[in-house]
């Protein structure tokens, strides 16, 4: 099977952009050799989704939620699909990547990195470079796009990286970030990103019951009618719960402006 046969396949499904990256050539430290994975792993094939600008733009962050939530069930809808596709076409084995959940919960890692990191997989796949904002930045649709991969045996060398890097250094990733998670080249203060962008997942839950638990009973009573309580429960039957893209939002590589 050829690369341009996975790439058609690819874009025929709904992709906006697919890359090859050669497993020697993935490059990421905080993460374990692709072989943990899958054993004779030779190559990812990186998918790449764009986001709805209208709902990116919204004031809403359920409308933009909602266009995140698209493309996490289109990646790994898709992702799965291509496994299948290449298994059955090639008789050797393919397994997909999460887009983004399940992760590992188990120390060190703590749900703070995945299993593979698919931010160095569309780099060394040619799909982009790392911007100011920590996010991978498509020539064509600047940060305002997810990652998908699927870990493959067949042997396919890189396509060709980005060598001119869209992020323009403006600063204005960094100036809007309500949580000033990116003040640190190169680095994203992930607790303050989580505490802002995800205020009802885990950090946020724990706060609200460990207030529950030091609580007066009339007290107990009114947090139950905690408007709070809504939003975590929400959270969890959606799986998480984004409410906030400023980094992405305010990124113009990829507007269209
Ligand atoms: C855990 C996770 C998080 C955590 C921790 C983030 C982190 N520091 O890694 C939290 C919850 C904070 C988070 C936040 C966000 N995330 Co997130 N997240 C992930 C996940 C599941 C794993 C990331 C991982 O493995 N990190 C650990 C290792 C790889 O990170 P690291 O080696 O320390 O690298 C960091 C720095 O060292 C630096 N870095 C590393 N190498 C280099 C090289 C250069 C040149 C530079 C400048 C920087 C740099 O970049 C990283 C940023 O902290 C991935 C999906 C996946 N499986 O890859 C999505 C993923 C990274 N998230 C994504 C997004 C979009 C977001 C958010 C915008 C949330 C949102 N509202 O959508 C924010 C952005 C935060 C930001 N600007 O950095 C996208 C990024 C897409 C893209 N175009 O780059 C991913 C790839 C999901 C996907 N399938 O597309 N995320
Ligand atoms: S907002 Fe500006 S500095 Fe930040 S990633 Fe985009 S181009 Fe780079
Ligand atoms: S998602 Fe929001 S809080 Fe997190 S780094 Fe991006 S702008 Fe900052």
């Amino acid at each position: 099977m050829e690369k341009e046969e996975i790439r058609q396949y690819g874009l025929s499904i709904g992709a906006d952009v697919v890359g090859f990256a050669a497993a020697s050539d993935y490059k990421s430290e905080r993460t374990q050799p692709l072989d943990t994975y899958l054993p004779g792993v030779k190559s990812i094939v990186v998918l790449g989704y764009r986001g709805n600008r209208g709902a990116l733009e919204s004031a809403s962050h359920r409308i933009a939620l909602t266009s995140r939530m698209g493309e996490i069930e289109l990646g790994n809808n898709n992702s799965y699909r291509m496994a299948r596709f290449i298994e059955k076409g090639t008789k050797t084995k393919a397994a997909p990547v999460p887009v983004s959940y399940p992760l590992d919960m188990a120390p060190p890692v703590m749900g703070m990195a995945g299993d593979v990191s698919l931010r160095h997989a569309a780099v060394a796949a040619g799909l982009g470079a790392f911007g100011r904002n920590n996010l991978v930045l498509n020539p064509e649709f600047g940060s305002q796009i997810v990652f998908a991969g699927i870990l493959t045996q067949l042997p396919f060398a890189s396509d060709p990286p980005v060598t001119d890097n869209p992020c323009t250094d403006c600063g204005l990733c960094v100036e809007n970030c309500p949580a000033g998670a990116l003040e640190r080249e190169g680095y994203t203060d992930t607790l303050k990103c989580l505490k802002t962008s995800q205020p009802y997942g885990f950090i946020g839950t724990l706060k609200y019951f460990s207030k529950f638990v030091g609580a007066s009973p009339d007290e107990q009573k009114a947090l139950l009618r905690d408007p709070a309580l809504l939003s975590i429960y929400q959270a969890q039957f959606i799986g998480f719960q984004y409410h906030c893209f400023s980094c992405i939002a305010s990124c113009p590589v990829g507007s269209g402006e």
